[in-house]
């Protein structure tokens, strides 16, 4: 639960997206006030969705009437919100959006049968020109609107995956360059090895909203890395929405990984009703500090990890149950391999590269950094170097630097030389030294015998 919401560029916490309804009978903006706070507390940008307030209004017919009012009721408590009109490319909803009772009672020749999966539904005919005019000038008509009308900023295109699909790609490009404000469309859905209305959407639009945000039909390993993948490459003035409802903390740790300054979070696991404002203060994580990005993320072979000053975030897109937030670090005095190597100003170019041994003690630059050694003089012998010490109580040691970040560490163990597992330091093997950390993990006298392996991954 935030105090007052996070913005565009503002790293302090978790940036959320708002996007609700409400039935009920509330005072005149269908919400309690209860959830009216919630909203002024933790959204910046919030769309009201479709049916909203219809009880309050008695009649079903208010989804324009009700979007106009909660606007300016949002704005009144926080100028700086966001609202966005809820706007469909796909289906008419002739049962609760006034404009479109009205066309289609007036017998425009604006829908057609549904082409595909829901036989006996009409879609809107984006092969008829009037329709797409029309269709604008509703939209622009609530951005537009004078301030004491309304307070709408931009429009939330929905469906824009069924209208592409039904081969209407082109037309609702250029509807959505005809729109005012800002235009966030719901796409970017990953089937298979295709995404539908994907990354060419965004040159139409000021950002997307990924309803299926690592959940169905995004769900096997090569699709959640596509998607994965996919955000990462967007420009980084466009809005990401990413809305999640399978796993909370995997959901969340692939957000920060996506993030850019206009990447906002949503959670929910039951729809767009209001218990999606009610559910906020159940996750206090939105209250952590989360800091300044200190890198992009980092992909490994098995997952993709980036550091936030206050915060490290792994998500695995093979086994997302594995994915984790680790909070309440404070990450600030990281040392980077540069910030590293700027203390070592006679080694340039190829030496001064991770990789690189310029002075042949067989540890590479990184390696140097990681256990705190000196990339200039050899190190052969140092204590900070792996070693196994014998006797009743064997243990192997070594000393890194707590503040490497940017690459990990990793050290492997097996029996033979054909299997490697990950060894997974214990808090009780460590013990701090300053910013060094000194390792001692015991071995078991009685094996026959055991092989250690280190790296560092990048
Ligand atoms: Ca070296
Ligand atoms: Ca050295």
């Amino acid at each position: 639960m935030h105090g007052a919401p996070i913005v565009p560029a503002d790293w302090s916490k978790v940036r959320l997206y708002g996007h609700a309804y409400n039935i009920g009978s509330g005072i005149g903006s269908g919400w309690n006030n209860s959830q009216l706070d919630i909203i002024e507390q933790n959204f910046h940008l919030f769309t009201t969705e479709k049916r909203h307030a219809r009880d309050y209004w008695g009649t079903s017919l208010c989804t324009e009437q009700a979007s106009r009012v909660s606007s300016k009721v949002y704005h009144d408590r926080n100028s700086d919100i966001e609202v966005l009109f809820y706007w469909n490319s796909a289906l008419p909803y002739e049962d609760v959006f006034e404009s479109s009772a009205a066309a289609l009672n007036a017998g425009e020749d604006f829908v057609e049968p549904h082409g595909r999966s829901w036989p006996g539904t009409l879609q809107w005919k984006w092969s008829n020109p009037e329709f797409t005019d029309w269709w604008v000038g509703v939209a622009n008509g609530m951005v537009d609107a004078a301030p004491e009308i309304a307070q709408i900023s931009g429009v939330f295109v929905d469906a824009v995956v069924k209208t592409d699909v039904a081969g209407y790609g082109a037309q609702v490009k250029a509807a959505m360059d005809a729109l005012n404000g800002i235009v966030i469309f719901n796409g970017f859905r990953v089937l298979d090895t295709t995404i539908q209305a994907g990354p060419e959407y965004l040159d139409h639009a000021d950002g997307v909203y990924v309803e299926a945000f690592l959940s169905f039909p995004c769900d096997t390993t090569a699709e959640r890395k596509l998607l994965i993948d996919t955000l990462l490459d967007v420009a980084t003035d466009k809005y990401i929405i990413c809305r999640g409802g399978e796993d909370f903390e995997d959901a969340l740790a692939a957000y920060l990984i996506v993030a850019n300054d206009y990447t906002f979070f949503r959670w929910d696991s039951s729809g767009y009703d209001h218990r999606m404002i009610d559910d906020i203060p159940n996750h206090p994580e939105y209250g952590y500090a989360l800091g300044e990005p200190l890198s992009d993320a980092v992909e490994y072979a098995d997952r993709y990890e980036r550091v936030f000053e206050n915060c490290t975030a792994v998500w695995y897109p093979g086994n997302p149950a594995a994915s984790s937030i680790t909070w309440g670090q404070d990450n600030s005095a990281g040392q980077s391999f540069s910030e590293f190597m700027a203390g070592y100003p006679s080694l340039t170019g190829k030496d001064a590269q991770p990789q690189a041994d310029p002075e042949g003690d067989g540890l590479a630059n990184i390696v140097e950094q990681w256990l705190a050694l000196d990339p200039t003089i050899s190190d052969a012998g140092s204590d900070h170097l792996p070693r196994l010490h014998l006797g009743a109580s064997p243990v192997l040691t070594y000393t890194y630097d707590s503040r490497v970040i940017g690459s990990i560490l990793q050290l492997w163990t097996g029996d033979n030389l054909g299997r490697w597992d990950p060894v997974t330091l214990q808090p009780e093997w460590i013990t701090p030294d300053g910013e060094l950390r000194d390792v001692a993990i015991p071995v078991d006298p009685t094996e026959a015998r055991r092989f250690w392996r280190f790296g560092v991954e990048r």
